[in-house]
């Protein structure tokens, strides 16, 4: 990202800062209604690199976000958006999160794809997307953002990275051969009580929708997936919001489960 006006570099450091310091603030609309998607996406970039400097740490892959019909007719848009995911967002089963690192947290169910191969362009189709992925795996997504009471415009999610904090990868993986992915079931628990059902199919129809949906996005940009990225497809049901002494755990059908707990 190139820095354009000092309110850019304000902006980014106002997200920043409201991440590090576990601070929820006012969304940057509210003081810049002018900005346009395109913008949010630069000040992304330029967000992520100045995490990506202050925390040591790296890009892993990315995330997608308001995948399904009901949380883009609750949002007023009728397009996913995307994020990045750094290394120190991995979280693990075996090691609680801490709440008071964390602002207004909320899991989501999602299928995570482990991309072996490049995959690129504007004509990326669902079949490359499943040519490309080695292994799919349940996952959690940690989100968590940096606004008030999680209210926010398209632009303002976009500029703080999709409202991404930190993600779990299960340990049963899958080749993507070896499921049907368009109608994975998946029942969320929270404390042993279903809290939320859902399926695959909410994801755009079919996570590799979701994902080709992306490559077209990034390859508009110049961009695109590469070897070795983890990529969380988008959520499968509602996010749940969690609190210490919380354990959620989502099953998901031929994929095993995976669990957060929060201490
Ligand atoms: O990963 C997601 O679907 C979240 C996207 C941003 C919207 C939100 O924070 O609810
Ligand atoms: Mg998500």
């Amino acid at each position: 990202m190139i820095l354009k006006t000092s309110s850019d570099q304000e902006i980014i450091e106002y997200l920043y800062c409201a991440e590090r310091d576990v601070r929820e603030v006012v969304k940057i609309t509210d003081q810049y209604p002018e900005l346009t998607i395109e913008q949010a996406y630069e000040l992304q970039d330029g967000l992520l690199a100045h995490r990506a400097k202050k925390n040591h740490t790296k890009q892993i892959g990315l995330k997608l976000g308001l995948t399904s019909k009901a949380k883009q007719e609750m949002m007023g848009v009728k397009e996913a958006i995307y994020g990045y995911l750094h290394a120190d967002m991995l979280a693990y089963e075996w090691e609680p999160v801490k709440r008071s690192e964390l602002i207004h947290p909320k899991a989501e169910p999602e299928i995570a794809f482990f991309l072996d191969q490049d995959l690129q362009g504007e004509n990326v189709t669902e079949e490359d997307v499943l040519n490309a992925t080695k292994y799919v795996a349940p996952a959690l997504e940690i989100i968590d953002s940096r606004y008030k009471d999680f209210r926010f415009t398209l632009v303002d999610v976009v500029a703080d990275n999709c409202s991404s904090s930190k993600f779990i990868i299960g340990s049963q993986w899958a080749s993507p051969k070896d499921l049907d992915l368009g109608n994975v079931g998946m029942v969320m628990t929270k404390n042993g009580r279903v809290e939320q059902t859902g399926s695959s199919a909410a994801v755009l129809g079919h996570p590799a929708t979701a994902i080709a949906w992306a490559a077209k996005q990034l390859a508009a940009r110049g961009r695109g997936f590469t070897k070795g990225d983890v990529v969380l497809s988008g959520a499968m049901s509602e996010a749940i919001s969690f609190e210490s002494g919380d354990t959620i755990i989502a099953q998901f059908a031929e994929l095993g489960s995976v669990l957060l707990s929060c201490e």
